[in-house]
């Protein structure tokens, strides 16, 4: 079999020798944004990260190869050809291998591919969750179990309100998933910074996020990831209830049209970014940089000897 893992040399060597790397998702370029958006926003993310001092790791399969690191050039061509990409969760990684296919990884897949590959801080956007009408449609996500499992901490802007967001919090808590607010109380709900519920824990520094790992990984040795959430800036919070409207209306579509499976998230995201003119992408980037500053500073401090 020919070789499974493809870490480029960059992200090898400072895992080598001990140097903070930051995850990063490819679902969301190819399944959460539209084209050029998605690749600035990727790419200015890896910038942040760079500007932190740490070392970005973006995740995809290409060929059937799990691939952790990728050049900008690939991350501009990625995301110009993002329909050549099948959205990838833990369920879809057996197949697409198998086929020598291409995937963009969910937060379920990059989780497993960068416990993999040995990288403990992994940067995204919003996370799947627990969807509205769950109890008739079953629809979970893949990675409220991904974070049950997988030794990963995901730093998130909590989840978008596409979602039930009670029951959402109830999963995690079944799962054993520290939901951790940074520098905040209040459970984030992506474009908003308070979603009127509460984070199980919360922590006002890198260093006291960074001991919160190193508590859960490695003195507990618990499998189960971290999920931190950060707030959306104030300044760069969208108007919530512009947002509200634009899910509201996006539900009532999904509903009519009767989207489902692994469709269901990808169609929402771009109805509620058509609905608001573009609004809630411009707040999409603006929030996952914000991200992508405190995954790195956290990650840095996890070095720390
Ligand atoms: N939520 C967002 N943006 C995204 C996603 C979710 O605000 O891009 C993507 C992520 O890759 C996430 C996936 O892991 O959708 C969840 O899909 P599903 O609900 O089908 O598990
Ligand atoms: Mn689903």
């Amino acid at each position: 079999m020919e070789k499974l893992l493809q870490i480029s040399q960059e992200v090898r060597e400072a895992l080598e020798k001990g140097q903070a790397v930051v995850a990063l998702e490819s679902t969301i370029i190819t399944h959460g944004m539209e084209y050029p958006t998605n690749v600035q926003t990727a790419l200015g993310v890896e910038e942040e990260i760079r500007n932190k001092g740490a070392i970005p790791a973006t995740i995809i399969v290409t060929q059937g190869i799990l691939r952790v690191g990728l050049k900008q050039e690939e991350i501009e061509e990625i995301g110009k050809n993002k329909h050549h990409y099948q959205k990838c969760s833990r369920r879809d990684l057996a197949q697409i291998i198998a086929q020598k296919g291409y995937g963009s990884t969910t937060v379920a897949a990059t989780m497993m591919i960068a416990h993999m590959a040995g990288i403990k801080v992994f940067v995204t956007g919003g996370i799947g969750g627990v969807h509205r009408g769950a109890e008739h449609t079953f629809d979970i996500s893949a990675d409220l179990v991904e974070l049950g499992q997988t030794p990963v901490a995901v730093v998130c802007a909590g989840a978008k309100s596409i979602l039930d967001i009670p029951k959402t919090l109830e999963y995690l808590e079944t799962q054993g998933v520290p939901v951790v607010g940074y520098k905040t109380k209040h459970f984030p709900n992506f474009f908003t910074p308070d979603s009127g519920l509460f984070c199980s824990t919360s922590v006002n520094s890198s260093q006291e996020a960074s001991e919160l790992i190193k508590a859960q990984f490695d003195l507990l040795k618990l499998k189960n990831g971290i999920l931190f959430c950060v707030p959306v800036p104030q300044d760069q919070a969208a108007d919530g209830q512009i947002v509200q409207q634009a899910i509201d209306k996006a539900l009532k579509e999904l509903d009519e049209q009767n989207v489902n499976g692994a469709l269901v998230t990808p169609f929402l995201l771009k109805r509620v970014n058509e609905i608001t003119d573009g609004m809630s992408s411009k707040s999409n980037v603006a929030l996952i940089r914000n991200n992508a500053r405190v995954g790195a500073e956290i990650a840095i401090q996890l070095c720390q000897k």
